[in-house]
């Protein structure tokens, strides 16, 4: 396939300066060919890793201004400033329990690549949305919600398909529900540029596992992970990296 795949570890808010040297240990081990790795820590490890071919960093999250008095907020171009190159935006956790809507998300994705960064943009129905038979309409207003005014950010952009009802709860879409979704993405992109939905990389996330992995990379236009609880566990992580 074109597209190279993406593996990325979302650490939450989890994590120390132990993890970061054993799983830039293990990661640097590794043997070529390797997918796009990506390591999202919490911002205070970002500049803990030692630089390594076989790894990228990506923060957890992006201001969408560019200074000023925004305290706590971190902004692009300190992140690019510590050699991040990616920037996960519009988690579910980032929507559902620090209320940021479309507007909002939209303007970190612009934000994000105006400053250089690859924006990881989350995507994802709730259960009951999913119940309702709502889940392609949901996921189209995610997507309009960045894209529809700005298609050019499509091709710097990185789309991760994480089902809320999938999330943390051992409860996997199965590799065809997947696949499904990421194909309607895909397509409904397409109005936008052709050519850069077709290089873009969607990746899957949502209680990703070793086990479970390769089932999900066979897919077609499922070009990756976004790896939460396992990224936590050097060997499992390390797998999955090997399996992609
Ligand atoms: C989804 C995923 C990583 P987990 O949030 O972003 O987490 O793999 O723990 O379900």
């Amino acid at each position: 396939r074109q597209r190279k795949p993406l593996v990325v570890a979302n650490w939450k808010m989890n994590g120390n300066s132990d993890l970061v040297q054993q799983m830039s240990d293990a990661l640097s081990m590794l043997k070529q060919p390797l997918p796009e790795i990506l390591i999202c820590p919490p911002v205070i490890f970002l500049t803990h890793f030692p630089k390594h071919q076989n790894y990228k960093l990506g923060a957890q999250n992006v201001s969408e201004q560019q200074s000023g008095a925004f305290t706590g907020e971190i902004s692009a171009d300190m992140l690019t400033a510590a050699g991040v190159t990616h920037a996960i935006i519009g988690h579910s956790e980032r929507r559902s329990l620090y209320g940021e809507l479309d507007g909002l998300i939209s303007q970190k994705v612009k934000t994000a690549v105006d400053a250089g960064l690859t924006p990881i943009l989350c995507i994802g129905e709730t259960l009951q949305q999913r119940e309702e038979e709502k889940t392609l309409e949901v996921l189209a207003r995610q997507l309009d919600a960045v894209y529809a005014a700005q298609p050019y950010l499509l091709a710097h952009s990185v789309v991760s398909y994480e089902p809320i009802w999938a999330i943390g709860t051992g409860r996997t879409a199965t590799p065809e529900q997947a696949q499904l979704v990421h194909q309607f993405i895909r397509q409904h992109l397409a109005q936008y540029d052709v050519d850069a939905a077709d290089a873009l990389r969607i990746i899957y996330g949502g209680s990703v596992t070793a086990t479970n992995c390769q089932a999900l990379f066979a897919e077609a236009d499922i070009d990756g992970a976004l790896i939460g609880g396992a990224s936590l566990k050097v060997a499992d992580f390390s797998a999955i990296c090997e399996m992609a």
